[in-house]
């Protein structure tokens, strides 16, 4: 990891530091495509033939039933059902609470306006199954669709070279009451879901994490297809703030977690003395020599650095330059911290607080923006699975009230149909 001083780096020198390429997968369009459009042209044929060419296992049927998925999730010990048992409670206990009714406005007399909530009715989900298979992500993206009430869910998961998915994954799907679980992944998963096949419904939102096919496909069917996508995607990333409260054994616990996810995850400590950082860099080495992953781990620090700045201020001004994906205060002063983030996905307060306890279990999602995305998208909520509609009711008072604004409005704009609309009701609503 290379280090930086913060006031060495001028204004430029920040902004190539803290940029991330936001479409490392423009290489590969041409192929998504060519899968796109075979999937719109051939359906449930193309997904089998992909299932051959891709997953290496010739598919009977493209799914498996709620008994199948049971007989796969048997496999599990109890300690196991537990721990998800755990994660499913904290998750939705938290996510429930984001199910608000709005206040209905009176804005004038008789004229009252309020927004409700409706859930968007098709959801996709897409659970990746490649080199770390993610239950916890079926998880966050399954509990809230669940209470926000969406009436169908389609899951797609890659099948594995048995023609299943792994158990836990079929566990999941029994702990959210989903019957189904089609055997399709990458960009082929995405085409389907958005445009309907035989065996798999078309659907309004398509969530979840994937390799650069899954997101290169999502954001082409964003722009050509009425399927909308949770957010743009890219490779996960930390930003850990240190001070001398934190303990370089935490810091380099979190950097390599966030390492150890992929070849190009980014971790990044902003730490606020070159003796916090070399002393973090140290565990970093040590702690990296015993973890499985090693590999991946050392390919992915070799795009990450550390930065030292002067104060914490300085540290958090730089973080809101960066916008990082999960921030974590590995500080006792966070408290004086908080209010200065500006951009975020998901905080982590103080040295106990460690990323991995949101990543399972605590209870907030861990579908975040990255890329610096997080300086405008929001994480996965409820919120992600329902549409607020507006509402108005306006009574014979309130035409009357309303009416000679909107007609002044219109006659400005030259649209008499509009001021029409208000003055024969004001004439006769009454
Ligand atoms: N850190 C990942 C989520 C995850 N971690 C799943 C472990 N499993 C993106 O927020
Ligand atoms: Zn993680």
């Amino acid at each position: 990891m290379k280090t930086y001083n913060y006031s060495d780096l001028n204004t430029t020198e920040i902004a190539q530091l803290v940029q991330r390429n936001v479409d490392p997968a423009n290489e590969i369009r041409g192929i998504v495509e060519e899968v796109l459009s075979n999937v719109n042209q051939h359906g449930d044929r193309a997904l089998f033939d992909y299932a051959n060419r891709f997953d290496k296992v010739e598919l009977e049927k493209l799914y498996l039933d709620k008994a199948e998925l049971a007989e796969i999730a048997s496999a599990i010990t109890d300690e196991q059902k537990a721990a998800l048992q755990t994660a499913y409670n904290n998750i939705y206990k938290f996510h429930q609470t984001q199910l608000k009714t709005e206040d209905k406005v009176e804005t004038m007399p008789g004229v009252t306006c309020w927004r409700e909530l409706r859930a968007i009715e098709k959801v996709g989900l897409y659970i990746p199954g490649g080199s770390a298979v993610l239950p916890s992500t079926f998880l966050m993206l399954g509990i809230p669709a669940r209470i926000a009430g969406c009436k169908e869910i389609v899951v797609c998961s890659p099948p594995q070279k048995n023609g299943k998915v792994n158990a836990f994954i079929a566990y999941v799907a029994y702990l959210l009451d989903i019957d189904k679980i089609y055997l399709a992944g990458g960009a082929q998963a995405i085409g389907a879901m958005a445009y309907g096949t035989e065996t798999i419904t078309k659907v309004d939102k398509i969530f979840g994490p994937g390799n650069q096919f899954v997101t290169k496909a999502k954001t082409i069917i964003q722009s050509t297809t009425t399927t909308a996508i949770d957010m743009p995607a890219g490779p996960s990333e930390v930003l850990v703030i240190a001070d001398e409260t934190a303990k370089p054994e935490f810091i380099a616990a979190d950097l390599l977690a966030q390492a150890e996810h992929g070849i190009d995850s980014q971790a990044v400590l902003v730490a606020t003395s070159a003796e916090i950082a070399e002393a973090a860099l140290a565990e970093v080495e040590k702690q990296t020599a015993v973890l499985p992953r090693a590999e991946i781990v050392r390919q992915a620090l070799a795009n990450s650095y550390i930065v030292v700045a002067d104060t914490l201020e300085q540290a958090m001004d730089f973080s809101n330059q960066y916008a990082p994906e999960h921030l974590i205060l590995a500080t006792d002063n966070w408290q004086q911290l908080t209010p200065k983030i500006i951009n975020a996905g998901s905080v982590f307060l103080g040295n106990l607080t460690p990323e991995s306890a949101g990543d399972y279990a605590s209870g907030t999602n861990h579908t975040l923006p990255t890329s610096s995305y997080a300086r405008a998208y929001s994480g996965v909520s409820v919120d992600s699975f329902v549409k607020k509609i507006t509402f108005q009711y306006i009574t014979p008072e309130g035409i009357n009230n309303i009416g000679p604004t909107v007609e002044v409005l219109a006659e400005l704009e030259g649209l008499h149909a509009h001021k029409n609309a208000v003055s024969v009701r004001m004439k006769t609503g009454n």
